[in-house]
Parts: structure tokens; sequence; C-alpha cells
């Protein structure tokens, strides 16, 4: 995706590397029914979770086969089918939302429990302290999933909290919080399903702090080399969460590196393709812009759309060339 925005096929993306074992390991302790409210940075997270990648692609070139119909910044993808909430952008936003979904399905006696992935720079926003506050009042069935990957853009953890850890601000809201080594894919897997376990049995909300690292940019508009150091990026890269669950199950007489490189090729060819059927679509039909906002349109808007197509300007002329109608 990276590559896409470089070549200015789609404008922007937000990378995800490293933060492979928080993301897969913690899903994997979810049920289907079970409600996922993502900051921007959770792709693993979303594909592991069933969004397809036919979605993703699509919603980075926001053309006529995003269901989102070009309206959101790439990488604002989302599926409620799989209970994938669209991502959130405003830092933090998403956590309050986790817990009101939460305290809903308590009230009505549902079996389901919410949770929201945020990172260590959310937790200096007041939305994290009153979503941590009212899920531990009331008990929500909440899994408050903290990846600490050490930077907020340019800003390092140690700017954003005065305490040791995070996992210890959940004390003050009468949760557990757990510290977990976010590189290790058993560690998240064990960690999370303890404690969706406990919220499932009505033991209330849990928070955890996943030690993890953003390999990449902040974003594709981002370059790291002004605020970090070479050495520090090195000692993470050393501690890659894939190649160690590749070393383990090698070990294990489970995987091979065969196996590896055919997964691999697959996964490739599964990508090219989809981009080559994503890319050959238009920009969705320009009336969608008065669609969408209410069920049904109201009179102002219907009179907008009306003057507008009476207006005979279809699409700005640069866009003619590429997609003639
Ligand atoms: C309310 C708000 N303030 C500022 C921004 C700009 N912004 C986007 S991402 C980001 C950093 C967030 O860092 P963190 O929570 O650690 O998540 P990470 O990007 O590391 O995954 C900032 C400041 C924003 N999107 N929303
Ligand atoms: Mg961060």
């Amino acid at each position: 995706m990276l590559s896409l925005q470089r070549q200015g096929r789609i404008g922007f993306f937000v990378p995800s590397s490293g933060e492979e074992a928080c993301q897969i390991g913690s899903m994997m302790a979810l049920e289907p029914r079970d409600w996922v409210f993502p900051a921007y940075r959770e792709l693993g997270a979303a594909i592991w979770r069933g969004v397809p990648i036919e979605t993703v692609i699509a919603q980075a070139y926001g053309n006529a086969k995003d269901a989102q119909r070009g309206r959101q910044m790439p990488s604002h993808f989302g599926a409620s089918a799989t209970h994938f909430v669209t991502t959130s952008s405003p830092v933090g936003t998403q956590i309050t939302q986790a817990v009101g979904a939460a305290w809903a399905a308590k009230l009505r006696k549902e079996d389901v429990v919410t949770l929201t992935f945020f990172g260590d720079g959310a937790t200096s926003e007041g939305d994290f302290h009153a979503g941590m506050n009212f899920a531990g009042v009331f008990k929500t069935p909440t899994i408050f999933f903290c990846k600490n990957n050490q930077w907020a853009i340019s800003v390092p953890v140690s700017r954003q909290t005065a305490t040791k850890t995070l996992a210890e601000k959940a004390r003050a809201y009468g949760m557990e919080g757990i510290r977990v080594d976010g590189n290790d894919l058993l560690a998240v897997y064990s960690t999370t399903k303890a404690a969706v376990d406990k919220a499932r049995s009505g033991g209330g909300p849990t928070m955890i702090e996943a030690l993890t690292y953003r390999m990449g940019p902040h974003s594709s508009s981002d370059d790291p080399t002004r605020y970090r150091s070479k050495e520090e990026v090195e000692s993470w890269a050393r501690r890659d969460p894939i190649d160690r669950m590749r070393k383990y199950l090698e070990l294990k007489g489970l995987w091979t590196k065969d196996r590896d490189d055919a997964l691999r090729a697959e996964l490739d060819d599964l990508i090219q393709t989809t981009i080559k059927e994503v890319e050959r679509h238009p920009p969705p039909p320009i009336e969608t812009l008065f669609e969408d906002v209410y069920a049904e349109m109201t009179p102002q808007i219907r009179e907008q759309l009306e003057a507008f197509l009476a207006s005979g300007e279809r699409r700005r002329p640069e866009m003619l060339d590429k997609f003639p109608l």
C-alpha cells in the first residue's frame, strides 16, 4: 500500500508493520459477535476479523468499488458485517464508543464484548479517561487495548505520561491493568483471552498495555528519520513479531521455509490481483455526493442535486480524459 502511495496511485496510507502480534493475538481472543473499535493502524486486526482485502484496497482508491464512495481518507475502512467499526481518525474517539456499545450490550443482556485499540498518545486524550472511568463504574464488558508503540508521530512515550507504565493508569479507574510483550503473539493472545473471558462472565473491563514498536513512518506523509535513531529502529527489528513466531513454529516442526515462501507468493498474488481488479473502476458517480446523509434526501438537498444536474457540469475536465462518461 505504501508503494501504491509512492507511485501516486493512492493518496495516503497508514502502515502497521511491527504491530502484527498485537493485532492478531488480540483478535484471536474474540468471538465473531464481539465488536472491534479500531484507531487507524489496525489493518492486521481487520484482515484477521474478515474484512475483505478488496474492501481495504477499494477504500484506499475511493472509487466506485469503495463502499464509502470516496468520502474518507485512505486507511479509514470498516466493515460492519465483520463487526469492525470504521477507523477513527480523531485520536481516542473510538474509546468512548466502545464503552457505550458495551454498556448497551450489557443493558440488553447480550453476550457481547467490545475491544478498542488505541495508542500510547491516545492515553493523553480526555476520551481515554472518560471511557475508562465510565467502564470502571458501570463494569462494562470492554477491553482497552493500548498499543504502546513508543511514538505518537514524533512525540516519544516519555512525553506522554509521568507514570512508569501506561497499564498502571487502570488502577485509578478500578480495573485491572496488564502489561504484555506486544511482539509475542502467544502472550498477547493469552492475556487478551483472559480479559475477554472475565468481561464475558460479568467481571468488567480490563486495560492491556502491549509493548511494541511502530517500525515504519507514522503515515505516508511522515519522515521518522527526523526524530528517531537508526539504532533504536534496528533494536526493535531484532524483535520482529513475525520472525519470532516463524522461528517458534519451525522449532516445533510446524512450519518450513518452503511453506513460508509458498504462502508469501500466494498472498502476493492475491494482493496484486485485487489491486488490478479495484484499480480499473472509475470514480464514484458524482451524484452520490448528494446521497447517504439522510435515509431520504431532504427537499434542500434534492434541490441542490437538481441544480447540479441542470448545470450540465458532470466532472472536472481533467477527469474526463481519464474516465470519459
Ligand atoms: C484529537 C486529535 N489530535 C491530534 C491528531 C493528530 N494525530 C494523528 S495520529 C496522532 C498520534 C497518535 O499517537 P498514538 O495514539 O500513539 O497512536 P499511533 O499513531 O502511534 O498508532 C496525532 C497527534 C488527531 N488525529 N486527533
Ligand atoms: Mg503510538
